[in-house]
């Protein structure tokens, strides 16, 4: 179990406590992203005490409900202001999996650092995420994924990108995704972190320079 008090706020899905929390540490200069790290640590909870039959889907609803108003106090501190795009970057949650708080994080975090993020929604077929790839020429796609049950949906996205014939790097992301993941998938980089989106973002339009 959580100790930190705003993880504690929103495991026990107290929406109140868990906005006043918010400001309180924006306003003692925590950096958002230390913020969003113990909000993510309550909703990891939440999935502990959904799967022991706990919490109902009524408390999963719920948390993702605060999660994303939480993310629209914390949004405009992520994305900077930077004039010039960086380049652009396709981002989906795929096929069969509706989860998108952490694809979210990603996009914000992404635009933040300058790219314009084409940000497909959750449910994407691979047909889908190849036309936009294709209309933007986009050089790095990013994916998501929480369901174990659609990881085979994320292979099949990934492959169909690779023999799409484009020239873009594929980036996967969700809590699930480990080595053996990757390499089942098929894609370039994997991770279940959002800040990590950036880093490899770097190593893609840095070699492009
Ligand atoms: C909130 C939630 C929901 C909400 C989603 C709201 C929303 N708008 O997203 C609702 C209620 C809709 C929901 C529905 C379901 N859920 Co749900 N849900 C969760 C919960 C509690 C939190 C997920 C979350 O938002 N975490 C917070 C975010 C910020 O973290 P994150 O997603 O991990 O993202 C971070 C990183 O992973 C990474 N990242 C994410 N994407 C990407 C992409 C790239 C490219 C990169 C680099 C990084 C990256 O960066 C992010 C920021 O750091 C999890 C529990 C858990 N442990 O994950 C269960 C969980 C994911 N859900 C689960 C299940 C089973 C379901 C349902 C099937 C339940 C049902 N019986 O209907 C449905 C699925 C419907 C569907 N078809 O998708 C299971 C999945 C089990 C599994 N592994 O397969 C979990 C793990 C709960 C559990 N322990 O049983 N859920």
């Amino acid at each position: 179990m959580t100790t930190d008090d705003l993880s504690k706020a929103i495991v026990e899905l107290e929406r109140d406590k868990v906005m006043a929390l918010i400001k309180e540490r924006l306003e003692a200069g925590d950096k958002p992203l230390s913020i969003i790290s113990k909000l993510q640590e309550g909703m990891t909870e939440v999935g502990k005490l959904f799967e022991s039959g706990n919490y109902f889907i009524s408390e999963l609803i719920n948390s993702g409900a605060i999660m994303k108003e939480a993310m629209v106090e914390l949004e405009p501190r992520l994305t900077g202001s930077k004039q010039e795009f960086r380049g652009n970057i396709v981002i989906a949650t795929v096929k069969g999996d509706i989860h998108d708080l952490g694809k979210n994080i990603v996009v914000m975090l992404l635009k933040g650092t300058g790219y314009n993020v084409i940000d497909l929604g959750v449910d994407v077929s691979p047909e889908k995420v190849i036309e936009v790839v294709k209309e933007h020429k986009a050089p790095l796609l990013g994916l998501s994924v929480l369901l174990t049950s659609c990881l085979e949906s994320m292979q099949q996205t990934v492959g169909e990108v690779k023999n799409a014939g484009v020239d873009t790097k594929v980036m996967i992301g969700g809590p699930i995704i480990n080595d053996k993941a990757l390499e089942y998938c098929g894609a370039d980089f994997g991770s279940t972190s959002g800040s990590s989106a950036v880093k490899f973002a770097e190593e893609v339009f840095g070699a492009k320079k």
